[in-house]
């Protein structure tokens, strides 16, 4: 689907822009006709600069930004003890997990053992890509239905509440039939050599990502009562989502959303982000930011684990808000199962007092419901849960 401008935004060949020179009367209506014609798309390098933002990112009244969200009370969790293999750190660490993800499925972890050097490298290399222009960024564009590419906002997807961002996401896979560097291949594939060293650092971030997601879903066996290899075992082959989020400075922060609310519909989440702040969580009916902390990745649980966990642990609405004087940078490792694995809570979490909650599924439909029909809420898992149950009984 191709948006069009409305009359307020300013564009340029289909892209937003400064102010024009004064046009006349005619000419003006010829102009915004022609502008009908053309496709939208955020140019955030231009956009950062204008005083007022297109209709398509302002967002309505009752899901604008709370100017002072107080700060969500999460666990800092030290993993230092459970990674070096003591046992009763191992309990005490899954304890604090699970009552987090009873709570609202957030957590930050420090002494997580990924090599600070890498985090650093993988904010700087973000850089590189998103400061080229707009032309160069689109050699990775992301196709319509597809989860990887380069996306400036969801321009070509949707036509209103579109977010303040540009992202590049990419596919990992822990599979050992898939080939062991389809990172560095991807950059290679899409932006070329020049890339490389930037495949070579994603790809190692992913699978720090990947080493410390698996860790992650032993604490979240031990804290079910389902066994520390339960969890891990189901993710090993892992076809998991890596996405780059870049929000450009806005100059009406308060009227627009860099990423608007939405659960996960991806398993386990693990978020690094930079100095700015902006990321924000619904609990008890209320926004909560969670400041940033240099040293810790921020984890929450998604709608694929919420069902995994037969509705135990909560996947919850969180959303991303913009300022107007610095670009924000987020690394975001989305766990996935392999995409025909059955999602299906263990046999320990069902019983008379504890019925299914939601159907079986594979990771890939529900991927497809959200690419193709569904655009990620708070309610997707719900939603597809319905249309999985009401395809079985067609
Ligand atoms: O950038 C952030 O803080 C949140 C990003 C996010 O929620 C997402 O990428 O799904």
């Amino acid at each position: 689907m191709t948006i069009y401008c409305t009359a307020n935004a300013t564009v340029t060949r289909g892209l937003l822009s400064p102010q024009q020179p004064p046009i006349s009367p005619s000419s003006e209506r010829d102009r915004k006709d022609e502008l009908l014609q053309q496709p939208l798309e955020f140019d955030g390098a231009v956009l950062r600069h204008q005083p007022n933002i297109p209709t398509q990112f302002v967002w309505p009244d009752d899901e604008k930004p709370t100017p002072e969200a107080p700060e969500l009370d999460v666990p800092v969790i030290n993993l230092g003890g459970f990674l070096s293999g003591d046992p009763v750190a191992a309990m005490e660490a899954s304890e604090l997990v699970g009552k987090a993800c009873e709570k609202h499925g957030f957590f930050l972890v420090v002494n997580h053992g990924v090599d600070r050097r890498l985090i650093a490298d993988a904010h700087s290399y973000m850089d590189l890509f998103f400061n080229m222009p707009l032309q160069g960024k689109q050699s990775a564009q992301r196709k319509p239905g597809e989860h990887t590419g380069y996306a400036s906002s969801f321009t070509g997807r949707f036509s209103s509440k579109l977010p303040w961002k540009e992202t590049l996401s990419f596919r990992y896979s822990a599979d050992v039939q898939s080939p062991n560097n389809l990172v560095e291949d991807y950059f290679l594939t899409f932006l070329g050599e020049q890339f490389r060293q930037l495949g070579r650092v994603y790809q190692e971030y992913c699978e720090a990502m990947n080493k410390l997601s698996l860790g992650i879903m032993e604490l979240l066996g031990m804290s079910l009562g389902v066994g520390r290899t339960h969890f891990r075992q189901f993710f090993e082959g892992n076809d998991s989502i890596m996405r780059l989020n870049y929000y450009p400075p806005c100059q009406k922060p308060h009227l627009t959303l860099g990423t608007g609310p939405h659960c996960d519909p991806t398993s386990l989440t693990i978020l690094h982000q930079d100095q700015v702040g902006g990321l924000q969580v619904f609990v008890e009916e209320e926004w909560r930011c969670i400041s940033p902390h240099s040293e810790a990745f921020v984890i929450n649980i998604g709608d694929t684990f919420m069902a995994l966990s037969n509705g135990r642990y909560k996947s919850c609405l969180h959303r991303a808000v913009v300022n107007r004087d610095s670009p924000r940078k987020s690394l975001a490792f989305f766990l996935c199962p392999q995409s025909e694995k059955v999602v299906r809570p263990p046999v320990g979490l069902v019983d008379k007092d504890h019925p299914r909650k939601y159907p079986d599924f594979t990771w890939s439909s529900l991927l497809e419901f959200t690419q193709k029909h569904y655009r990620a809420d708070r309610k997707t898992l719900a939603v597809f849960s319905q249309w999985v149950q009401e395809e079985e009984n067609k």
